[in-house]
């Protein structure tokens, strides 16, 4: 029996919604194996109101954890998710290159669940200019993607769409934006780009829900479907499907977070 197999390159959220946890989550759930080149560990703190801490991995720890997987295993699609520094992002765009990898997700982390400022300046900077040309599929919200686009912000369909046209601009094949909760009304809008057409994709906002991890997990269900050798439209309509179900699905963890419920063929 055939095996596809997918790589996240991700830091661990500790909680269990984000990172590499709602990677290989969504891996299983979607049938691929999954494995990891583990990029830091986020431990969030009771005792300070649920402050993420971020505790990165060695580089050259993170090059073996690459070495094993490219090298040594191989797999039909990656994904990157928190890179945390320039340097590392300098070192995933060159195993890109060096392993003429294809099925390349770039989910770019920039920004965490309720703040509104880049986190880490210089690997946003180095993702604009090293990831974008080398992603097959980039996915950033409206934040994310106002940096890439050089924008002041977004908030409306058009910027929307002026952001995806210079994304793509700029090299990345397919870009889809999303808009998530962040605009008003009661749709969550997400723009596709594959340098031809815009397509608008209309879902309504689920309310209630808790949608920590939500951008780790679409990202991952396309990286998914694009290891089992889907087209790019299949692979966007089974993460539309697959996050829409986790997040009707979501529950609260405790009085700061919640999660998603990863499962979405049995709801
Ligand atoms: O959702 C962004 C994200 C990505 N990766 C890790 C995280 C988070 C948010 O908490 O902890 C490891």
């Amino acid at each position: 029996m055939t095996m596809y197999k997918a790589m996240t390159i991700a830091g661990s959220d500790t909680s269990g919604g984000a990172g590499m946890e709602a990677d290989l989550k969504t891996f299983q759930e979607l049938g691929v194996y999954g494995m990891t080149a583990l990029t830091c560990i986020v431990a969030q703190n009771p005792n300070a109101d649920w402050a993420h801490e971020i505790y990165p991995i060695e580089e050259t720890t993170i090059e073996k954890q690459l070495t094993t997987i490219l090298q040594g295993i191989g797999c039909e699609a990656i994904k990157t998710g928190m890179l945390g520094s320039a340097a590392l992002v300098e070192l995933v765009a060159n195993t890109i290159d060096k392993y003429n990898l294809k099925n390349v997700v770039i989910d770019p982390v920039m920004v965490c669940k309720g703040i509104d400022t880049i986190m880490v300046p210089e690997a946003a900077k180095a993702t604009k200019e090293l990831l974008v040309k080398r992603a097959l599929v980039m996915t950033p919200n409206l934040l994310e993607a106002a940096y890439l686009a050089d924008m002041p912000g977004i908030t409306n369909v058009d910027e929307m769409k002026q952001a995806a046209a210079t994304i793509h601009d700029n090299g990345c094949r397919y870009v889809i934006i999303k808009a998530g909760d962040r605009l008003p009304g009661d749709e969550a809008l997400e723009i596709v780009y594959d340098g031809k057409h815009f397509t608008e994709k209309h879902h309504p906002k689920i309310s209630g829900s808790y949608n920590h991890g939500a951008g780790c997990t679409f990202s991952a269900a396309i990286t998914a479907s694009l290891a089992k050798g889907m087209d790019i439209n299949a692979s966007l309509e089974t993460a539309e499907h697959f996050i829409a179900s986790a997040l009707r699905g979501s529950f609260c963890l405790n009085q700061w977070s919640g999660a998603l419920k990863h499962c979405a063929w049995r709801e």
